[in-house]
């Protein structure tokens, strides 16, 4: 038996793409409620009047609201994230399903703005606490852990509008008084914790070419979430010393493309910059030699106090958790074989294939992954998120035959339990969009990831009818027979 007994098998999801009632029970914006559908090709933007009382969008990726701007909700565009799935009046029908797939944990995330709708109020908003009371509850009953991300992309739009995107000091106490609240209310309910959703996409999806204000910018942005983080840890920890708290980073698997020391200099700076950074902050509690030579790089002079280094030691991390997607492969050299998806991925490997969306298929990067982050960290380590956007179909009699899907999941499990047999402390999987929900980085709900499909379509039709596809009679079966049956 490779998986343990106590090994939680789940899936996961996120309050933006799922909820959906954006403007329900007191519920203030966020990024995603002025952010439209994009596709593979073209990118999400995000809707604001500008400073002449135009109405305006720019792309969403490397997004900064021009000076004088007010983010706006406008009637001839759609907004995906509005509706969401409706897990928002959904959840009961959900959890059940969920139940009867065997999970033993489900990773949803709370939305900061249903709490505090602004970030600024005094008080929180009741409904909000209790919609998720209900949910944690109800998820209880069912049996299933709940790991609950306290922050998914979604800062109070209030709160982006009038102190930039991480960009102040002020918000370390907004987020302190958040996370207080909610340590509070769920003492009991919730034990599992994730700070900060994907905290290194901010540095590791600058493109190379960037300027140094945008590096600035990031690793600012950074520095006042790291010391969040940190607050949020010896926070959470007081309040209820049965909490384990964890960093969330995006896990991608760099390769040199070829052995040219150029390239693997450059591949070493794609670990440092968009792996190592964040993960060395968060389990370590210090900065590493190196983020000095990164500064340097870039003209970054961060607003850092001795109290925020204080803090930094104090609120290391339980564990370490990551999502993992895929690989990417890295070179100095002109290439013109660029992945072409809806992000910028690196070039061509020759040895993999792609998804759809341009995302290498790499079972034995999630390994290698596993093996190098537990040398390095020794903290128990969970993949909280991982899976396959893909088109389904949907057959005359409502079945849906996900075999892609399921031959993923095997070839990705297959390699966790090879690391397990080599000592690594796996304690969890869930998997990315167990229910179909918006994709964050499109806006499609056609990139579907789910065991479960919703009948929720891009132009925003459907009646959100949930059905059973072909991979959720799978992982139950694997779920039931503790991984061995694949
Ligand atoms: P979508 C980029 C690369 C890897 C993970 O992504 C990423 C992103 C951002 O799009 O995000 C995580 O929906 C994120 C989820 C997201 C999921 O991966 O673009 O934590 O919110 O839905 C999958 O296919």
């Amino acid at each position: 038996m490779k998986f343990s007994e106590d090994f939680y098998w789940g899936g996961a999801v996120a309050a933006n793409q799922c909820e959906g009632a954006w403007n329900v029970d007191g519920r203030g914006m966020t990024r995603t409620d002025v952010t439209t559908g994009g596709t593979v090709n073209t990118p999400r933007m995000v809707t604001f009047i500008d400073k002449d009382g135009n109405k305006q969008k720019l792309p969403n990726h490397g997004f900064k609201l021009p000076e004088g701007a007010h983010f706006a909700v406008f009637d001839d565009e759609l907004y995906p994230n509005h509706d969401g799935i409706d897990f928002y009046h959904h959840y009961k029908e959900d959890i059940a399903l969920l139940k009867e797939m065997g999970f033993k944990m489900f990773r949803l995330s709370i939305s900061w703005s249903r709490i505090y709708p602004t970030g600024e109020e005094d008080k929180p908003n009741q409904a909000g606490l209790d919609f998720y009371r209900n949910v944690f509850t109800e998820l209880r009953n069912a049996g299933i852990e709940p790991l609950v991300s306290i922050w998914h992309f979604d800062t109070p739009l209030a709160l982006e509008e009038k102190y930039g995107d991480w960009l102040d000091r002020k918000y370390i106490s907004l987020y302190e008084k958040y996370v207080t609240t909610i340590f509070n209310e769920y003492k009991g309910l919730v034990k599992y914790w994730l700070t900060f959703n994907e905290i290194n996409n901010t540095v590791n999806f600058i493109p190379d070419d960037a300027s140094d204000e945008v590096y600035q910018e990031a690793y600012q942005h950074l520095h006042y979430q790291f010391v969040a983080s940190a607050r949020a840890v010896q926070i959470g920890h007081q309040i209820d010393p049965e909490n384990k708290i964890g960093c969330m980073i995006c896990g991608i698997t760099y390769y040199p493309l070829t052995s040219d020391p150029e390239d693997i200099l450059f591949n070493r700076s794609k670990w440092e910059k968009g792996i190592f950074y964040c993960g060395d902050v968060q389990c370590k509690g210090k900065y590493p030699t190196y983020a000095k030579r990164l500064w340097k790089e870039h003209n970054v002079k961060l607003d850092i106090t001795e109290q925020d280094l204080e803090e930094l030691k104090k609120g290391t991390v339980d564990m370490y958790t990551f999502s993992y997607y895929m690989s990417q492969a890295v070179t100095t050299h002109e290439n013109d074989d660029a992945v072409s998806g809806n992000m910028s991925f690196g070039v061509r490997n020759p040895y993999l294939e792609y998804s759809d969306w341009g995302w290498a298929l790499d079972p034995k990067g999630l390994r290698y992954y596993l093996e190098m982050i537990y040398d390095r960290y020794e903290k128990p380590l969970m993949v909280v998120e991982n899976g396959l956007g893909a088109y389904d179909t949907v057959e005359e009699d409502g079945s849906i035959h996900d075999n892609y899907r399921i031959e993923y999941y095997r070839a990705h499990i297959e390699e966790m339990a090879k690391a397990i047999e080599d000592g690594v402390d796996l304690i969890g999987y869930t998997t990315w969009g167990c229910i179909d929900l918006v994709s964050a980085g499109t806006g499609e709900m056609r990139k579907r990831y789910g065991f479960i499909y919703v009948d929720k379509h891009d132009d925003g039709s459907g009646t959100m009818k949930r059905s059973r596809k072909d991979s959720f009679y799978w992982y139950k079966k694997v779920i039931a027979s503790q991984g061995e049956d694949l």
